[in-house]
């Protein structure tokens, strides 16, 4: 059997329901908060109420003194522990590590500053309260822009500059792109500083046993393995003496990729106290001290031709970092993502962009579903519903005009990304044919006749996926990530499958277990999927940017094929018939044209471990394999195109629906699929209207609880309309692309495509997202007054 082609018969492929549903849905599954060990203690962190101020002193004395209270650390008592530094290889970028305890200085209003342990949350809160900081404020910077200026407040002084990354990057012909054009467009667009927020904050619980110098840490990581190592790293504790189990995570989309101060300090402090020690995080600490995502300031220039041809681009990209960069959290995940996927599914060979990386008094940014590339997409494809606008040309007409033809795969962005395959003009069609798009057109006119305003936005997109050591270089971070699966079959005949990427709600305990089940031959009932503890998974890196589905799914297959193999030779011994006459189905082994002659799973698999005759020479009884999977780059693609009314005496925005054609080759469960696009297109929404992380002059954080942080409920959920093309990767197993971003890729700039379009009658500029009533009331004001 060759993997490139995967078999699709009952499992691969089907709307299986999920497997992990039921104990989410009757409360069975257990979550960080959900473990109580005998003796925890628990910690409150004090902290930073300053976007910038010097820590003068710190008097713990009371809150040592309180009943309960087990110790109060500040940064003094954690010197073993070193500052979190950024481990991005790319050449240029400044470090500017962070402490895991604030010790002269903090930078951002939530930063921690000391670590109270008490015998309850509740003692630990009331005791951090008397926690004495003495801060002498500073000014504060919280404008990327402003915070360049030589005037600055600096953060880092020993930098001298707020600005820790600048680089320019030419790439084809761009003066020459630019002598050729008709005319020269420009826009500039200041994307929001938006979040995760995950249903379940984070969270850890560390264990220490101090006769075997064991440390089991409980964390609600999407990276068991790569915490573990950090965590032996900073602790100085061997490796193979660390356990990670990460128990059911409530959603990561990416927060949950970065080691934290925190989870350092925790861990340490149950090494130190020699008790467990737990820490859950509450809202506004997830508000103010998790990462952020998102904010970008783009400035794009285009040389364009009459015809609407895109000669070529030019990108100016600062990156608001916020107060430091560590490990995955760093300066440069938005701006050098977004600069390498800006020409997007576009034909451009001409190109120049700079790359600018900023610090400002704003908590630090990090990953968040398609980070660097949702920012890059808005702006793009913002820009070119405007030149359309301004050429008088269907904003349709001119993607179909630029974009990159199926004739061209696999084609090479200027930017050194290869796109393997996809369906680019055809999911523009078929999205436009979906939502009914000629007869939107003439309704649109209708209806300003009326003075009401309809708008259409089109996002058209690429993404990159299965983020393996190739597309990580093409993208830009030039690190290594691939992953391992185990496949093992029981003597009863029942099949384990343990795997290195780490389900946080993407359903991987279904479709892992369909690509197994659809292998060797057995029912989906008799796999289970286990992951997300160190001492049970194979080595790996996590799960993150839309890869488990293509590594997952990949190495499973390669391991289940193996054993599907040994199953095969330990049968044919049995049979005795060749392994190429036999076939599995539905748990059976069975001589193909005669399938009379059979064997259960079990009774193979029982043979196999406890029957010498079964075992030819040098045959192991163990039926389990294990297989790394480091897969070649592949991109998937798609095009969201969303419907919306705007009010234009109120700026309240309707939106009709999203309609979304997306190709994420193979699918291993539609269902599942589905379930990714919808979910990454609420958070587009929210993106694109009501949610932004707002912090005010002097780096105070205005925006830090769910009342004035406004996520987007069912309610702003329009019916969704979604659609699949699949043009299966001619470079991965089973030609499998991820889908898990595409959806948060996508949907800001439809949305905010739709609500400009409606207001194009009128010369609204707007500059800022996300697009709520105030700014688009403003906008149209101040378009009255020009
Ligand atoms: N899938 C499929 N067929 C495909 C592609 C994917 O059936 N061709 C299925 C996969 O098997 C998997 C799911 O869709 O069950 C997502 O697959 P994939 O695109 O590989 O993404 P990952 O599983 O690697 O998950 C990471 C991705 C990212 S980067 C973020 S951010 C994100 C997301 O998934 N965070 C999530 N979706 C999330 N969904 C939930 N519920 N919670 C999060 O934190």
């Amino acid at each position: 059997m060759t993997l490139q082609v995967l078999p699709r018969g009952k499992w691969l492929g089907a709307r299986v329901k999920r497997v992990e549903d039921p104990r989410f849905l009757t409360g069975e599954a257990k979550y960080l908060a959900d473990i109580v060990l005998p003796g925890t203690v628990h910690v409150a962190f004090v902290r930073s109420p300053y976007g910038h101020a010097r820590i003068k002193s710190i008097d713990t004395s009371a809150a040592k003194t309180m009943p309960g209270v087990l110790a109060v650390f500040t940064a003094d008592d954690v010197t073993a522990l070193p500052p979190l530094a950024s481990g991005l290889p790319v050449e240029g970028l400044q470090p500017t590590p962070q402490p895991v305890l604030a010790k002269d200085k903090v930078r951002f209003v939530g930063e921690a500053i000391a670590a109270v342990v008490a015998e309850s949350r509740y003692l630990a809160e009331d005791a951090a309260e008397q926690v004495v900081v003495d801060y002498e404020p500073l000014p504060a910077v919280v404008d990327a822009e402003r915070a360049m200026h030589p005037d600055a407040p600096i953060l880092h002084e020993e930098l001298g500059t707020n600005i820790v990354y600048q680089k320019t990057t030419t790439l084809g012909d761009i003066e020459g792109a630019f002598a050729q054009a008709d005319r020269v467009f420009r826009r500039r667009l200041h994307t929001n500083r938006f979040v995760a927020a995950p249903m379940e904050t984070r969270g850890c619980l560390s264990v220490y046993e101090r006769a075997s110098g064991h440390l089991t840490f409980y964390s609600s990581t999407q990276m068991p393995h790569m915490l573990r190592l950090f965590l032996a790293l900073f602790l100085g504790i061997p490796e193979h003496k660390v356990r990670v189990i990460s128990p059911e995570v409530g959603g990561g989309f990416g927060q949950k990729m970065t080691i934290y101060p925190e989870e350092v300090v925790v861990a340490y402090l149950g090494k130190v106290l020699g008790r467990p020690v737990k820490w859950v995080e509450d809202r506004r600490e997830n508000l103010a001290a998790a990462t952020h995502a998102k904010e970008q300031i783009i400035e794009l220039e285009a040389a364009v031709r009459n015809d609407g041809t895109i000669l070529g681009l030019k990108a100016r990209l600062i990156g608001d970092a916020g107060a430091y960069s560590f490990n995955t959290a760093s300066a440069l995940i938005e701006p050098l993502a977004g600069a390498g996927l800006m020409p997007g599914v576009y034909d451009i060979q001409h190109y120049q962009h700079e790359v600018i990386a900023v610090c400002t008094n704003k908590a630090p940014v990090g990953a968040f579903r398609a980070v660097g590339w949702t920012a890059a997409q808005t702006a793009r494809e913002l820009f070119f519903d405007e030149i359309a606008r301004e050429l008088g040309l269907d904003p349709a007409e001119l993607r179909r005009r630029n974009v990159i033809p199926p004739e061209r795969f696999p084609y090479t962005t200027c930017t050194g990304m290869v796109y393997d395959s996809g369906t680019y003009r055809e999911s523009l069609e078929r999205a436009l044919e979906l939502v009914g798009y000629e007869e939107l057109r003439r309704r649109q006119a209708e209806l300003r006749q009326q003075g009401r305003y309809l708008g259409v936005g089109i996002s058209l997109y690429v993404e990159p996926t299965a983020w393996g050591s190739e597309i990580a270089l093409q993208a830009g971070f030039p690190f290594p990530s691939h992953d391992n699966a185990t496949v093992t079959i029981d003597p009863s005949g029942k099949v384990r499958v343990a795997v290195s990427v780490h389900s946080h709600g993407q359903g991987h305990e279904t479709t892992l277990a369909q690509v197994a089940a659809e292998i060797l031959g057995v029912s989906i009932e008799d796999v289970v999927v286990e992951h997300g503890d160190t001492d049970r998974a194979p080595w790996g890196m996590g799960t993150y940017a839309s890869r488990s589905a293509v590594i997952g799914g990949g190495m499973v297959a390669l391991a289940a094929q193996e054993v599907r193999e040994k199953v095969l030779r330990a049968a044919s011994r049995l049979l005795e018939v060749a392994p190429e006459d036999l076939d599995i189905q539905d748990g059976t082994v069975f001589v193909k044209g005669a399938p009379d002659r059979s064997l259960s799973m079990f009774q193979v698999a029982f043979a196999a471990y406890l029957d010498n005759r079964t075992r030819a020479e040098g045959e192991e009884p163990l039926l389990s394999a294990t297989k790394f999977y480091d897969p070649r780059a592949t991109y998937s693609n798609g095009c969201i195109v969303t419907v919306c009314e705007v009010d234009i005496e109120t700026g309240l925005v309707q939106l009709d629906k999203v309609v979304a054609v997306e190709d994420c080759g193979t699918m291993l469960n539609p269902m599942i699929v589905e379930g990714q696009v919808m979910g990454a297109i609420a958070q587009g929404i929210g993106g694109a209207l009501y949610e932004e992380m707002a912090y005010d002059e002097s780096g105070q954080l205005m925006t830090d609880t769910f009342v004035n942080y406004l996520l987007p409920s069912a309610t702003e959920v329009p019916p969704l309309t979604i659609e699949h093309l699949e043009s299966p990767s001619p470079v991965t197993i089973g030609g499998i692309k991820g889908i898990g971003e595409g959806g948060l890729l996508a949907t800001p700039a439809s949305v905010a495509g739709a609500v400009l379009d409606a207001l194009a009658p009128f010369d609204a500029r707007i500059e800022r997202l996300p697009l709520t009533p105030e700014r688009i009331v403003e906008a149209l004001r101040s378009s009255e007054s020009r």
